[in-house]
Parts: structure tokens; C-alpha cells; sequence
């Protein structure tokens, strides 16, 4: 036991309002769901019972639609824009309108796997509501092939330069006065810019506009995306999934006809001219062509393959710490812009889980090595600068914490 494994349980514990856990106070005051996610996978190390509380307090938010939405606001606060007066989606708890990377059956299978007694029932009460979240991604958001994302939000890797093309088309320029509350916790170089954040309003009150109607969102919507990296946790997801409903005695011949279906969808986020899986504009076909750590993801679903191992080391070589969210040798790199250049402890984790299967246990190592030294160094920020270290975004970030207990350390 180290001094920092007790720190990492202790910003867990900090976290923690009691069935839910923030990702860090002040910047972030409320549930979201991929940092949830991770953070089930945190407590799991040392508190099997509330890992499984985490996940019910998520999938309890689920709407009738199957989605579980990005953030649940538990209790008001005004600490954080847009907060439920903006997204006004109807729901109770008061919840966004849009949802985020699908790792919970990922985490689930983790978290089980570590105390299948424990767990057993704890899975069998959660399982249903992961089966038609993963039917909702299969029915309402796969069905231009691979998974789409309607808001980069959605993406958990918000403004990284992938989203560039599709946010070209969102006009911002109706959106009314409103107060950013982020720039009060981090300095706005870290942070996306204005116009980002007019369009990311745009694109809410679109939704708001249709009602939360899924069908006029993707068909009409100011913004639709194929997101490599979603597809691919996604992926994985259902796999994880199966083998859940396997050892729950369920039949999973559903969920491993969606995971054949998108599978069979992975080409049409290949694109040749880089080398590499991309993002791409679902309204006109184009690709992003950018290389973004989503990419990388595809260990994640047993899709690597040598192309994009060059790829990797190259963005990879081109920093010292981390892989980096975008590539370094493009003029859109910055290193410590959120989602432009810097590297996350928990996308790295997600990709060593990847390498590691894929039989790249060298690689995944060069990477939890190179994670620890920055969490070493600087201690448990949101995400750092791959290429001088610098810790960035939110400090006792809940994420960073949960992957030193469980990957890092
Ligand atoms: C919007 C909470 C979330 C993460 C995302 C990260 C950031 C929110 C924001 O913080 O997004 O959802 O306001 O910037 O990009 O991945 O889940 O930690």
C-alpha cells in the first residue's frame, strides 16, 4: 500500500455523494456517465458493494428510450453550465439530453470478474437496463453503420479537432447570452472556445426544440458524426455484455447479432488516404481526416491492425508521456487545449486493456509506466501535457484516481 493508492481512495471517498460520485468538485458538481463508469471500477478495488451502487445510481437514470443520458443532476447547482434549466428534457432526475461512451458493461465485466459472488445478483438487477441501453445505440444511433454521436459532448472527447468538420456546420450565431461557469475553475487556454461553446448551445437547442426526439435529432439534427472511438468501446461493450448474460444464464444471441452488425460496419470508418480508422461527417460522407486517440480504441475491439500500430507509434514518438487525443504532427496540436493534443489517463488505460489483448503487452506497459510518472509527478489531475508534463483541467479527478488503484500503479 502506498501513500498514493491511500490518496486515490480518498479523493474516491471525497467524491462520493452517497451512491454517485462527481468527477471532481467545483468544475464538474454532478454524475456523469463515463467518469461513473471508471469510478465503479475504482471503489471496486477496496469496496465491491459501492462499485455496484455507482453503476444502479447511472442505469437508474435510464429514459424510457433505453439512453442513458450523459449527466444526471442530482442536485441543483449553479456551479456548472448548461445545467438542467438549459437541457429542460423532463426527466427525474433532472438529466441531459444526450449520451456518452458506452463502457458500463465494460466495467460491469471488469467489476464482476473480480468477485462473482458478490456481484452475481448485483448483475442480474443491473442487466436488463444495460441490454436496452446497448439496444438503443444499436436501433437509434447504428443504424448508418457505425456508431453516431449527435453533440461531440457525447463523444466524451469533446472538442477534439475529429469534430472539427461536423461543428463547421452548426451555427452558433443564434444562441442567447449565457454564463460559462468552467472558465471559473480552469484557465480558458485549457479550454474550448467560445464558438465551440455557441455551437455546443446550438446544438442543445436543437434538441430541446424536437422534444429530446431521437428520430429528428439524428435525421435532422445541426450535427451528426461517426465516432470511431465510441464505436469501438461500444463494441467491446456488447462483448462484455454477452459474456455477462452468458454467466447469468441469459440468451445473448440479441446482443451478438449487434455486435456482428457493427462489426461488419468497421470499413466505413477506415479511410485509406490516412492510414487509420477516422471520424466521419454522416450529413456528406467526408472524412475527418485526422488522426485522434478514438482511433486507438480499436485495440479496445480486437481491430488493430499494422497500419494503425504505425500510426500509433508515430503520434505516440512524437510525445514523451501518453498517447496523445490528437496528433502532434498537424497544425491543430496543442498540448494542453482539452482534447487537442493532451493525454488522458483513462483513454490510456482503455488502450492498454486493448494492446494487452491484442498480444502487445510491451506497448501496454510503455504506457502504464509512462501514466504512472505523470499521476507520480504531479498527482491526480483530469489530464496532462504529453509533452512536458504539465498537470491540467480539474484537480482529485475521480477517473484518474479509479485508474491508479485498478491500472496505473
Ligand atoms: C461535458 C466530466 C466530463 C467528461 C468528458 C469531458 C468533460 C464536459 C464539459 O467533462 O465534458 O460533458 O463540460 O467539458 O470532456 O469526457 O466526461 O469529467
Amino acid at each position: 500500500m502506498t501513500n498514493l493508492d491511500d490518496q486515490a481512495r480518498a479523493i474516491l471517498r471525497q467524491n462520493d455523494m452517497g451512491g454517485y460520485t462527481l468527477p471532481t468538485h467545483g468544475l464538474y458538481p454532478y454524475q456523469w456517465n463515463w467518469d461513473s463508469a471508471f469510478a465503479a471500477w475504482g471503489f471496486a478495488t477496496f469496496d465491491n458493494a459501492r462499485a455496484w451502487d455507482e453503476l444502479d445510481t447511472l442505469m437508474a437514470s435510464q429514459w424510457e428510450s433505453g439512453m442513458i443520458p450523459h449527466i444526471i443532476f442530482h442536485q441543483p447547482d449553479p456551479g456548472y453550465f448548461p445545467g438542467p434549466d438549459v437541457w429542460q428534457t423532463g426527466q427525474s432526475p433532472a438529466t441531459s439530453g444526450i449520451s456518452q461512451p458506452p463502457i458500463a458493461a465494460i466495467m460491469a465485466r471488469l467489476i464482476f470478474e473480480m468477485d462473482e459472488d458478490a456481484g452475481r445478483e448485483r448483475l442480474r438487477a443491473l442487466y436488463p437496463r444495460l441490454v436496452d441501453w446497448h439496444r438503443w445505440w444499436h436501433e437509434v444511433r447504428c443504424t448508418h453503420g457505425p456508431a453516431a454521436i449527435v453533440h461531440p459532448w457525447e463523444s466524451g472527447r469533446d472538442n477534439c479537432p475529429d469534430w472539427d468538420i461536423g461543428m463547421d456546420g452548426v451555427d452558433g450565431s443564434g444562441v442567447g447570452p449565457y454564463e460559462r461557469r468552467d472558465l471559473g475553475h480552469v484557465h480558458a487556454d485549457m479550454r474550448p472556445t467560445k464558438e465551440d461553446y455557441d455551437r455546443y448551445i446550438a446544438i442543445v437547442e436543437f434538441g430541446r426544440g424536437v422534444g429530446w426526439n431521437d428520430a429528428k435529432i439524428v435525421s435532422d439534427g445541426p450535427f451528426l458524426m461517426a465516432d470511431p472511438g465510441i464505436t469501438f468501446m461500444l463494441l467491446r461493450a456488447h462483448d462484455d455484455l454477452a459474456v455477462l448474460g452468458r454467466a447469468l444464464g441469459e440468451d445473448v444471441s440479441e446482443i451478438e447479432g449487434w455486435a456482428t452488425t457493427l462489426r461488419s460496419a468497421l470499413p466505413l470508418i477506415w479511410n485509406d488516404a490516412l492510414n487509420a480508422f477516422d471520424a466521419r461527417n454522416l450529413r456528406n460522407g467526408a472524412f475527418a481526416n485526422i488522426l485522434g486517440s478514438g482511433a486507438f480504441l480499436a485495440y479496445l475491439a480486437g481491430a488493430g491492425n499494422p497500419q494503425l500500430e504505425t500510426q500509433l507509434l508515430r503520434a505516440w514518438d512524437a510525445v514523451n508521456y501518453g498517447v496523445p487525443s490528437a496528433d502532434p504532427e498537424t497544425a491543430s496540436f496543442n498540448p494542453r487545449k482539452y482534447w487537442r493534443g493532451p493525454t488522458w489517463p483513462v483513454v490510456n488505460a482503455l488502450i492498454a486493456i486493448g494492446l494487452n489483448a491484442d498480444g502487445r503487452s510491451d506497448l501496454a506497459e510503455r504506457l502504464r509506466a509512462e501514466t504512472a510518472e505523470l499521476i507520480r509527478t504531479h498527482g491526480f489531475y483530469e489530464y496532462f501535457d504529453p509533452v512536458d508534463t504539465t498537470p491540467c483541467g480539474g484537480k482529485n479527478f475521480t477517473w484518474t484516481a479509479a485508474i491508479w488503484l485498478t491500472w496505473a500503479s
